[in-house]
């Protein structure tokens, strides 16, 4: 059992400063000694090994309402080797973010191991904005339409992003925990049949249902990528993120879905993404969102699942 941890200080797909420190804070708290402590070799070279913060080579104006294109697909298009790399060595990857836009090089480096693999989103918000559909142009909110291939995102409409392939199929992705849909989302959710257990879900079936049901939507036996964006919590749970929204998991229904996903045995790659440390009233609303961070890859681990 050996993980492979991938460290992204990056916040070019949105426009809060301060989520591009995230990785280190959950370095530095102890994450490496806890993957340790639970029986596993950690492939991680240091610190200072974390995915650089690129700058595009060159000016990089917006293309239609996207914001820094070039800058998030550059920093993906490294993400999505590193992932590889360690995906392919047949190492369990956790990538610690950073902002969700890296989704699009985690989930490509984890589809070009396991070619077969399915995609569990966990997060408020869908993230399947187009290059037509995005309102606000932050790219965090678009990596899944790029990995699905959707209208406005192929190489000949957008060549920027002409090295990320469509690799993601709509009946292997299912979302948890979504509450904050923009129109454009929920017409491509509908038309594409992409499975939804929205926060409404969760509280009529209850998170073990609910889990269950994903994973038998998905299929339980093929490789698993978690996409974990801690703004899938209660803002009271996880408050240092930056598009926080009301009426999210509670620390165990995080947890529990995660330890589910592990159960498997399938779990093969694994982000966590958005925390922000700069976004708190206090110290410990950084502690608190950080912990969360640390106990999610614990849970993925088996902490609990003895
Ligand atoms: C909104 C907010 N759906 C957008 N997205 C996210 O800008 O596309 N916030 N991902 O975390
Ligand atoms: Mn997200
Ligand atoms: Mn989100
Ligand atoms: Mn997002």
């Amino acid at each position: 059992h050996t993980v492979g941890i991938v460290g992204c200080p990056f916040s070019g797909g949105q426009p809060r400063a301060g989520v591009d420190t995230g990785p280190l804070e959950l370095i530095e708290s102890g994450l490496v000694q806890d993957i340790e402590a639970l029986g596993w070799k950690v492939d991680f070279a240091g610190a200072d090994t974390l995915v650089s913060p690129l700058v595009a080579d060159g000016p990089d104006p917006d293309i239609g309402k996207l914001k820094k294109p070039r800058l998030v697909s550059n920093v993906n298009k490294q993400v999505a080797e590193r992932v590889y790399k360690h995906a392919g060595a047949g190492e369990l990857t956790v990538t610690l973010g950073g902002d969700h836009s890296l989704a699009m090089g985690t989930v490509s480096g984890t589809f070009k191991a396991h070619p077969d693999a399915a995609l569990i989103w966990i997060d408020a918000h869908a993230d399947i904005n187009t290059p037509l559909t995005t309102p606000s142009g932050n790219l965090h909110g678009c990596p899944v339409s790029f990995l699905m291939g959707l209208p406005g995102t192929s190489k000949e409409e957008i060549p920027e992003f002409g090295w990320i392939e469509p690799v993601l199929k709509p009946n292997r992705l299912v979302y948890i925990g979504l509450r904050d849909i923009d129109e454009g989302e929920r017409k491509i959710l509908k038309e594409n049949n992409i499975k939804s257990f929205t926060m409404h879900h969760v509280d009529r079936y209850g998170i073990g249902k609910v889990v269950d049901m994903a994973l038998d939507h998905v299929g339980r036996d093929r490789p698993i990528h978690l996409s974990f964006d801690v703004d899938a919590f209660d803002p009271a749970v996880a408050p240092s993120t930056g598009t926080a929204v009301r009426g999210g998991l509670q620390w165990r229904e995080g947890l529990c879905a995660v330890e589910m996903i592990a159960e498997t045995g399938n779990l093969v790659s694994l982000d966590i993404m958005e925390i922000n440390p700069s976004i708190s009233s206090t110290e410990n609303d950084v502690k608190q969102t950080v912990d969360v961070g640390r106990a999610l890859v614990r849970a993925a681990l088996g902490e609990t699942l003895l």
